[in-house]
C-alpha cells in the first residue's frame, strides 16, 4: 500500500537529513516542507500540539504524526521492504543507530548554529566525546567485515550513522581522517548513485561558526526555525 508522507522541519542540516538520504535511496515519495510552509503558523504555536515538541515528524495519509528521528528511519526502512529480520543483526542495527544519533548533541547545534568563540569552546570541549564515539564506531564496522555496518548494502542505521560522520567534516574535517575505516565508509555511501545525486542537489550549508546559512533554491538563508 502506498502512503502520502510529508517530512515536516527546519532550516538545518541535522535531523530529517538521514530520513531525506533513507528516501532517496530507497526510491520512496515524500513531500520536504518547512514547519511554517505546512502550518502556516510560526514554530512557536505549532509547538504545542506537535507530539514530542521537536522536528522532524513525518506525517502519514494527513493522520499519523510520527516523531523521533529513529522512528522515521525504522518506520521507513520497514515500508521499502528492507527491514532487518534476523533479531540479533536487527538489535546490533538499532545500537548502531542509537550511538550515531548520540552524536546529535552537541555536533549538530554547534555547527548549524554556534559562532565565533562560542563555536570554538563548543567544537574543544566536544572533542573527546566525538573521539570516542567515533572510535566505537569504527571498531564495529571493521568487526562486522562487511562493507557497511551490517550488510553490504546500506540499512537505516548506515544513513544515521553517515549523516553525523558527514557533519562533523564541517565542524573539523581533520576528525574523521583519524578513522580510515569511518573514511571509506562515507565514500562508500557516497559512491552510492541515489545518494549521490541527494547530497549534490541538497542545500548547501555556508559560512559555519561565522553566520551558518542553509542556500535553498539560490538563496541564502539563516539556518533555524523562522521563515524567512
Ligand atoms: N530526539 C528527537 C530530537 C528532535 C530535535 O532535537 N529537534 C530540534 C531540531 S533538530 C527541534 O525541534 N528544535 C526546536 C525546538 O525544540 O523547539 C529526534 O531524534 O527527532
Amino acid at each position: 500500500m502506498k502512503h502520502k508522507l510529508e517530512l515536516i522541519y527546519f532550516k538545518m542540516r541535522a535531523l530529517a537529513e538521514a530520513p531525506r538520504l533513507l528516501f532517496h535511496y530507497t526510491n520512496t515519495e515524500y513531500d520536504d516542507l518547512m514547519s511554517w510552509d505546512y502550518y502556516d503558523k510560526e514554530w512557536s504555536e505549532v509547538k504545542p500540539n506537535i507530539p514530542f515538541k521537536q522536528l522532524p515528524m513525518l506525517v502519514v495519509d494527513k493522520e499519523h504524526e510520527i516523531c523521533q528521528s529513529i522512528a522515521i528511519m525504522t518506520f521507513t526502512e520497514y515500508l521499502a521492504g528492507i527491514n532487518i529480520t534476523d533479531p540479533i543483526l536487527n538489535a546490533k542495527a538499532i545500537a548502531i543507530m542509537q550511538s550515531a544519533q548520540e552524536l546529535f548533541m552537541p555536533l549538530n547545534p554547534t555547527v548549524n548554529f554556534a559562532t565565533g568563540e562560542k563555536f570554538i569552546k563548543k567544537r574543544d570541549n566536544m572533542m573527546p566525546f566525538l573521539l570516542s564515539r567515533f572510535e566505537d564506531l569504527e571498531k564495529a564496522i571493521k568487526d562486522n567485515d562487511k562493507t557497511f555496518f551490517i550488510y553490504d548494502e546500506p540499512r537505516a542505521c548506515d544513513f544515521t550513522a553517515f549523516h553525523h560522520l558527514d557533519l562533523s567534516k564541517l565542524l573539523d574535517p581533520s576528525i574523521i581522517k583519524k578513522f580510515p575505516r569511518l573514511e571509506k565508509f562515507l565514500d562508500d555511501m557516497m559512491s552510492i548513485q541515489s545518494v549521490k545525486s541527494y547530497l549534490e542537489s541538497r542545500p548547501k550549508l555556508i559560512d559555519v561558526s561565522v553566520e551558518p546559512k542553509l542556500v535553498i533554491d539560490g538563496v541564502a538563508h539563516p539556518t533555524g526555525v523562522k521563515k524567512t
